[in-house]
């Protein structure tokens, strides 16, 4: 089997070059050193502060003075009232912070040699192994969802030589020491602890609470176990004497989840549950449920045969070859299963979606909170969730939205007399749905809520099952409704949104003056398009609320469709406006396009042409520059069939927006180029919106042979391909269910008919001449 490994032959000397591990809630990033290792801890629902009502009282008197300028085009002056009244108050939500870090004084004698550092991506396990002296040491690393813990596993080849202690901190971080200096620790290293406490000989408890008149209480408990040697419990450090082999296991929870009493006797818990276990029952537990998911996907490029093979390279070595313009289509298999690997890691049933940084965050006050960002970033996060098989990571997705349907109807009601559900472009742990920031560009876009729904449809679309629907269909319908009381009539008579702006663009006047606030931004009529349409379609499925998909219907035919700029791009105003900035990050106004199913090469060929046109002026104008914005331009390319520049912004995306441990840099470390990126090299292989599944829409000639198992089609299909020199060799595709489903390859078309569900079909390349 092609197995899976980012390896190093050095310890991280960066954060950004430590492997993460995680189980949905309980994240590490490990560091591998020696002398002292550091694994940097973190727990989804450990944010500063408390829920808080943001939403403006006042926004909703002056709502119609602020469409009347823009209408007018008093523009300067909407925004500055926009600015005052339709801002959260206060302003900005809450943000993440790291639970500690967790360190390990290693009693490493001698010279350090045959160093090796990995992480498993098919199993979920990180390792570090090197000799020290005579004594080989070696260390794995999981956190395991089934038990709930985060565990280490140290071991000496010769008995009695394994000596370390552990240190707690939460603060300033501890830099690597001699041994003798070990208790010096640095100003502010446990700055934002209350208590380290020992129960018993092989336990600590540390807990805590961050800010804010009612900030998140927290507790984390740390065990250690060893067959052999002496363990002691002082000064809020656990200690083992000439031991051979031990285990230590952390547990963390949160007063998001379980009642504040109950913290410490729920960490214990963990660890009593875990500790009651073998430590290869715990590891084989741990590995049997993340291979049930990483296992379902599997992509192998070859390398062609004029190119060296690097696969025997060390994962930093292999990035620095691709920088210096090396192929290596086994580094894009690994970057591949990797955007896999980080969302099993930090999206499970019952954990928060991925934030920005996944779960994986150092800093106390992260940049931009390393909370959720709606108007892209979350949502690029679980596109590979349903095309790469991994549906049940999405659900953490599902149950933010949610909450976000509760919140957002009291700020749809307060904020602007609306029914249904508004979100903004951000939200936190409490599901906060106020506008976040006073950012002209950015806070007063109000379609986040209506973007998350069509996640449930997407879900739906993949898997059909309408017994989640039903249920979906009404957040997506509350959704709809929103949008429906909102969008006002323009001065040309559509329907728009209004006040909107194009995430994050400004554009400019033909005085020169520029703007960002508007009416009418196309994304938001792409969103509502394809929002309304995916109700209709519901209420279709499921035989209910005919007048409501009336309404609906009746509704779109004045939302205006994607229109044709002086540029030959899709404009992004309902004005053709010149973009302040032609090389933005953000490509809102291709939302139809990707994530949106609106414009298909074939089926819309004029949009698609403008599409092309609207991304190679992005990019003439140095786009892309952010990691996410590279991933979601490597989508879009995709999507429009052009393989060689999808190809060419996946090697763009490793060469200059990825960190030595290939997480994505925006910069810093954003994670949703990982997903998108991910999402992107799926799409190339495999799409299957617009009605009938597409095989190898947008192959590049780099990848002439190679193979893929496990994507998954819309419709409720697994497909398997196997292609070599640029040609499709086999294709089999799984049916859950019964139907018939069209597939398309390289402009021909074939009919397929499951009789029944679990039924295989599979085509080989004669078949597609026939
Ligand atoms: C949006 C983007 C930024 C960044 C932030 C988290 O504001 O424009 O590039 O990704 O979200």
């Amino acid at each position: 089997m092609n197995e899976q490994k980012l390896w190093f032959t050095q310890p991280a000397e960066q954060w950004e070059e430590a492997l993460p591990i995680g189980n949905g809630t309980l994240g590490g990033m490990i560091f591998g050193a020696t002398g002292m290792e550091r694994v940097q801890l973190n727990e989804d629902s450990l944010w500063y502060g408390g829920r808080m009502d943001r939403n403006n009282p006042h926004s909703l008197e002056y709502l119609e003075e602020i469409r009347s300028l823009l209408f007018s085009g008093k523009i300067r002056q909407a925004e500055e009232l926009a600015s005052t009244v339709l801002v959260g108050v206060p302003d900005g939500q809450r943000h993440y912070e790291p639970l500690g870090d967790l360190y390990l004084n290693l009693g490493d004698e001698g010279e350090i040699a045959d160093y090796h550092r990995q992480l498993d991506l098919d199993e979920g396990i990180a390792l570090t192994a090197y000799r020290a002296g005579q004594v080989h040491y070696t260390r794995e690393y999981f956190s395991s969802c089934p038990d709930q813990v985060l565990a280490v596993r140290l071991s000496a080849s010769e008995p009695g030589r394994l000596n370390f202690s552990t240190l707690f901190g939460r603060g300033t971080v501890l830099e690597q020491t001699p041994w003798s200096d070990i208790l010096k620790h640095p100003v502010g290293f446990q700055a934002y602890l209350d208590r380290i406490e020992p129960r018993g000989q092989d336990t600590l408890v540390i807990r805590g609470r961050t800010g804010g008149e009612d900030g998140i209480r927290f507790c984390c408990a740390v065990r250690l176990q060893a067959d052999m040697g002496q363990i002691a419990c002082r000064s809020g450090q656990l200690y083992l004497k000439e031991g051979t082999a031990a285990t230590l296991l952390v547990s963390a929870c949160t007063d998001f989840r379980i009642p504040k009493e109950q913290l410490e006797a729920e960490c214990i818990r963990r660890l009593d549950q875990a500790s009651a276990k073998s430590y290869g029952q715990l590891r084989s537990a741990h590995t049997a449920d993340f291979r049930a998911l990483s296992d379902r996907v599997q992509l192998s490029l070859e390398a062609a045969a004029d190119h060296p093979d690097s696969s025997a390279l060390p994962v930093d070595q292999r990035l620095e070859r691709v920088r210096a313009g090396a192929e290596d289509p086994g580094l894009v298999g690994l970057y591949f299963q990797f955007g896999r690997y980080l969302l099993i890691s930090s999206s499970r049933a019952g954990s928060l979606p991925a934030n920005l940084q996944g779960i994986w965050n150092k800093d106390m006050l992260p940049v931009w909170d390393s909370k959720y960002t709606i108007n892209i970033n979350t949502q690029m996060n679980y596109w590979p969730a349903e095309s790469c098989n991994l549906a049940e990571c999405h659900a953490p997705l599902f149950e933010l939205t949610r909450r976000l349907q509760e919140r957002g109807s009291e700020t749809a009601r307060v904020m602007y007399g609306c029914r249904g559900f508004v979100a903004h472009h951000n939200t936190d742990l409490w599901a906060d749905t106020a506008p976040q920031d006073v950012c002209i560009t950015s806070t007063f876009w109000t379609m986040g809520a209506a973007w998350l729904s069509l996640h449930l449809w997407d879900h739906y679309e993949y898997g059909r099952d309408t017994v989640f629907l039903r249920e979906a269909y009404g957040t997506m319908k509350q959704a709809a409704l929103f949008l429906l009381d909102y969008l006002i009539e323009d001065p040309s008579g559509n329907l728009v949104i209004s006040p909107s702006s194009s995430p994050e663009n400004r554009y400019v006047l033909p005085g020169g003056e520029s703007g960002a606030l508007c009416y009418g931004a196309s994304m938001d009529s792409q969103i509502i398009r394809e929002l309304f349409l995916c109700c209709i379609a519901s209420t279709e499925i499921l035989g209910e609320d005919q007048e409501f998909a009336r309404e609906l219907e009746k509704a779109l035919k004045r939302v205006p469709e994607p229109a044709v700029g002086r540029h030959g791009q899709i404009q992004e105003w309902s004005n053709d406006y010149e973009e302040l900035e032609p090389g933005h990050r953000h490509i809102s106004h291709l939302f139809a396009l990707h994530p949106g199913t609106q414009i298909i090469p074939e089926a819309a060929p004029v949009l698609a042409e403008a599409a092309r046109t609207t991304l190679r002026r992005r990019l003439a104008h140095g786009g892309g520059h952010t990691g996410w914005s590279r991933a979601w331009i490597l989508n879009m390319w995709a999507r429009l069939e052009e393989a060689e520049l999808a190809y060419e912004n996946v090697m763009e995306l490793l060469r200059s927006s990825t960190l030595p441990n290939l997480f994505c840099n925006h910069p810093p470390f954003q994670i949703d180029g990982n997903f998108g990126g991910t999402a992107g090299i799926a799409e190339m292989l495999l799409q299957s919106h617009g009605g009938e599944i597409r095989l190898l829409p947008a192959l590049p000639a780099a990848w002439a042979t190679g193979s893929v198992r496990g994507l998954r089609a819309r419709g409720g299909y697994e497909v398997d391909l196997s292609w070599r020199d640029g040609g499709l060799e086999r294709a089999c595709i799984r049916s859950l269910n019964q139907g018939t489903v069209r597939v398309a390859y390289k402009g021909q078309r074939l009919e397929l008919d499951y009789p029944e569900p679990g039924f295989a079909v599979t085509l080989y390349a004669g078949d597609w001449t026939k």
